[in-house]
């Protein structure tokens, strides 16, 4: 009896290990201190839906300028897919304004460590202290392509993964929008997940880097307060991260470690 007892803790001790640190899913970090073409209501009601009912991240929390910065570099080679949101500024703590630091930026570091970032409301890493001083150069810059969103007025409809993982998305009108064409001729960036695609582009969709395996998402780029901002993100991050992130090979390696040191048990 006492060893029975004995191989179920350990059974469970093993499952508990496993399900903690084999789906490579961090922490997510949400910025909306400052913000680009959204009300701060708007963007404050959204950050609080997010903060409040996103599961498959841990420790999903609010930071300010500094405490971004902080995170960030935390987050940055600690070995699984963490996740920064933003709502269309820029910390001008993880990222020189104006592009002045081409490649070495805490910003493009954690990007290239496979982490994830997602944008929503205005063009991503365009507004910033000083207001458009990145411009479209940033996320050039910071993505090492030459990918724009210059897409006013694409009417964008839900796709079937859109359907199937974000079921409150609804056809909406994207203003900054990727261009999938780019993405496709982009040698290292692909669409993973396209959720709504119009005739210029789409949005919501995440790339992610086939040589670091990080992520830069969109979600609604537009000017519109009305849209359930908030409610479409929270069913991005909960119903498609899982599939997408915890089937990932980490690019540290550290699920695969993980993996072989279970099956050692
Ligand atoms: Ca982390
Ligand atoms: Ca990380
Ligand atoms: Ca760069």
């Amino acid at each position: 009896m006492r060893k029975l007892c004995l191989a179920v803790l350990g059974a469970t001790l093993v499952a508990s290990v496993a399900s903690a640190a084999s789906d490579g899913i961090g922490q997510m970090g949400v910025f909306y201190a400052n913000v680009g073409w959204i009300g701060q209501a708007a963007a404050t009601t959204a950050g609080d839906e997010i903060i409040a009912d996103v599961t498959s991240f841990d420790e999903v929390q609010s930071y300010d300028l500094n405490g971004t910065e902080d995170w960030v570099i935390a987050n940055t080679g600690d070995g699984d897919v963490d996740c920064l949101v933003l709502f269309g500024y820029t910390p001008e703590t993880i990222y020189a304004p104006g592009n002045a630091d081409a490649d070495d930026s805490p910003l493009e570091q954690f990007i290239d460590d496979g982490n994830f970032v997602m944008n929503t409301a205005d063009y991503i890493f365009y507004v910033t202290a000083g207001g458009g001083t990145n411009g479209d150069v940033g996320v050039k810059t910071i993505m090492d392509g030459s990918l724009d969103l210059w897409t006013d007025n694409n009417g964008t409809d839900p796709t079937a993964d859109g359907a199937k993982y974000t079921p409150s998305l609804d056809s909406f009108n994207s203003n900054r929008s990727f261009k999938i064409e780019q993405v496709d001729a982009d040698p290292v960036w692909d669409a993973e997940v396209i959720f709504a695609d119009g005739a210029l582009g789409a949005d919501p969709v995440v790339l992610r880097n086939n040589e670091t395996g990080g992520r830069v998402g969109i979600w609604m780029q537009v000017s519109d307060d009305s849209l359930n901002r908030g409610e479409v993100a929270v069913e991005i991050f909960n119903n498609w991260v899982p599939t997408a992130i915890a089937t990932a090979v980490d690019p540290a390696g550290k699920a695969t470690t993980t993996w072989g040191q279970l099956k050692g048990l």
